[in-house]
C-alpha cells in the first residue's frame, strides 16, 4: 500500500505563483507616496539576509518566539486534533514548525506554503529525511491569494501555523482579510497557531530594525538590487539609504528607502524621478497588544483559545468559529 508520505515524496512541487512583480513595482513607484510591497523582499538573496536578521542581537522577535514555542510545545500540541495536517503560511525555513512537529506525533502531513520556491524545496528534502513518516507537500504560492490543500491529505483536519509576526507586515484590514481567508482555507473549527509581536518601548523596537551591522539596511536595499536584476532597472544602491522608525500613532515600524539625491531611474522601460530625500515606503511592521490582536481575530471569525507571551512577543492559539 502506498502511504501518504510516499505519495507526497513523488508529488511534483505545486507552483501557482504568477509573476505580478513588474506590474506591482511600476504601480508602486508611480504612486504618491512611492511604495513597494514587502512580499518582494524574499528572493534567494533577500531570504538569506532575513535569516541573518533573525540571528542579530537586536532582532528579538525570532529568539522570543522560538523560546515560547519550545517552552510551550506540549501545551500547543495538546490542542491539535488526532491525525492532522500542519499548514504553514509563508514557511521559509521550517525551523519553528519542527518544534511543533517534534511535540505533536499526531501530525501526519506538513504543507509549507511560500512564495520563494528555492528555500522551500531544499527544506522539504531535509524534513523528509528528519521525519520519515511525515508527508511533506510544499506549495509555491502567494499564501495571501488562497490555495488548495493537496487532494491526498485534503480530508485530514488542518492546523494552521503562521509564526514570525508576518501578520504584522499586513495593514490591519489586510490582516483581518488574511485571517478570514485562512479560515476559509482551513475550515470551521480549525486551529491556527500564530506569532504576533507586541507593542513595546521604542528603545527596544527601533534597534531591531536599525542593527549595528547594517544587515537590515542590506535587506531593504536588496529590493532595489532585485528590481535591477529582474526588471533591467538601473538603481544606484549607493544613492539610497535605509530608514526605519517607530510610528507611535499607528503602532508600527516603518521601513523606507530614501533617495540621497535628485535622480532618475529606468525600470522596465519606464523613467521614475526621485526628489532629494524622497522615500519609497517598503514595509510596515505592526505591533499589537494581546487584547488588540484577540479583537482583530474575533472580528475575522476566530476565537481565542490560549496565548503564551514573555511580554515582548506572543503566540496565540485561535479557533475558527462556526459559520451560521
Ligand atoms: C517578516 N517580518 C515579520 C519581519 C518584521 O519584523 O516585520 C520583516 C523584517 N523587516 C525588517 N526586519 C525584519
Amino acid at each position: 500500500m502506498t502511504t501518504v508520505a510516499q505519495t507526497a515524496l513523488r508529488a511534483a512541487p505545486i507552483t501557482d505563483t504568477s509573476s505580478q512583480f513588474a506590474a506591482d513595482v511600476i504601480a508602486g513607484l508611480t504612486a504618491k507616496p512611492k511604495r513597494l510591497p514587502p512580499k518582494y523582499f524574499y528572493d534567494l538573496a533577500g531570504s538569506a539576509l532575513f535569516e541573518r536578521i533573525t540571528q542579530l542581537p537586536e532582532y528579538y522577535p525570532t529568539r522570543c518566539e522560538l523560546a515560547l514555542l519550545r517552552e510551550n510545545a506540549p501545551a500547543i500540541a495538546s490542542l491539535f486534533p488526532p491525525t492532522c495536517v500542519l499548514v504553514e503560511f509563508g514557511a521559509g525555513s521550517s525551523k519553528k514548525a519542527r518544534i511543533l512537529l517534534g511535540a505533536a506525533a499526531t501530525v501526519e502531513a506538513y504543507v509549507p506554503v511560500d512564495i520563494s520556491g528555492d528555500f522551500l524545496q531544499q527544506d522539504a528534502a531535509q524534513l523528509r529525511r528528519d521525519f520519515p513518516r511525515l508527508a511533506v507537500y510544499p506549495i509555491v504560492a502567494d499564501f495571501t491569494q488562497g490555495f488548495g490543500i493537496p487532494a491526498p491529505i485534503a480530508k485530514l483536519p488542518p492546523v494552521g501555523f503562521f509564526p514570525g509576526s508576518t501578520i504584522g507586515n499586513f495593514e490591519p484590514h489586510e490582516a483581518a482579510r488574511f485571517l478570514r481567508h485562512a479560515g476559509d482555507t482551513l475550515g470551521e473549527r480549525a486551529l491556527l497557531v500564530i506569532g504576533v509581536d507586541l507593542i513595546k518601548d521604542p528603545a527596544i523596537l527601533c534597534p531591531a530594525y536599525n542593527d549595528a551591522e547594517g544587515v537590515t539596511a542590506k535587506f531593504n536595499l536588496n529590493l532595489l538590487a532585485r528590481i535591477n536584476r529582474e526588471l533591467s532597472a538601473n538603481f544606484d544602491l549607493a544613492a539610497f539609504e535605509h530608514h526605519a522608525c517607530y510610528n507611535r500613532i499607528h503602532n508600527r515600524i516603518e521601513m523606507h528607502l530614501a533617495s540621497l539625491k535628485r535622480q532618475k531611474v529606468r525600470v522596465n522601460g519606464k523613467t521614475i524621478g526621485f526628489r532629494l530625500g524622497e522615500t519609497i515606503h517598503t514595509e510596515n511592521s505592526y505591533k499589537y497588544t494581546i487584547e488588540g490582536f484577540k479583537a482583530l481575530a474575533q472580528g475575522a471569525g476566530w476565537s481565542s483559545l490560549s496565548v503564551w507571551s514573555d511580554g515582548r512577543f506572543s503566540v496565540h492559539a485561535i479557533q475558527r468559529m462556526e459559520v451560521r
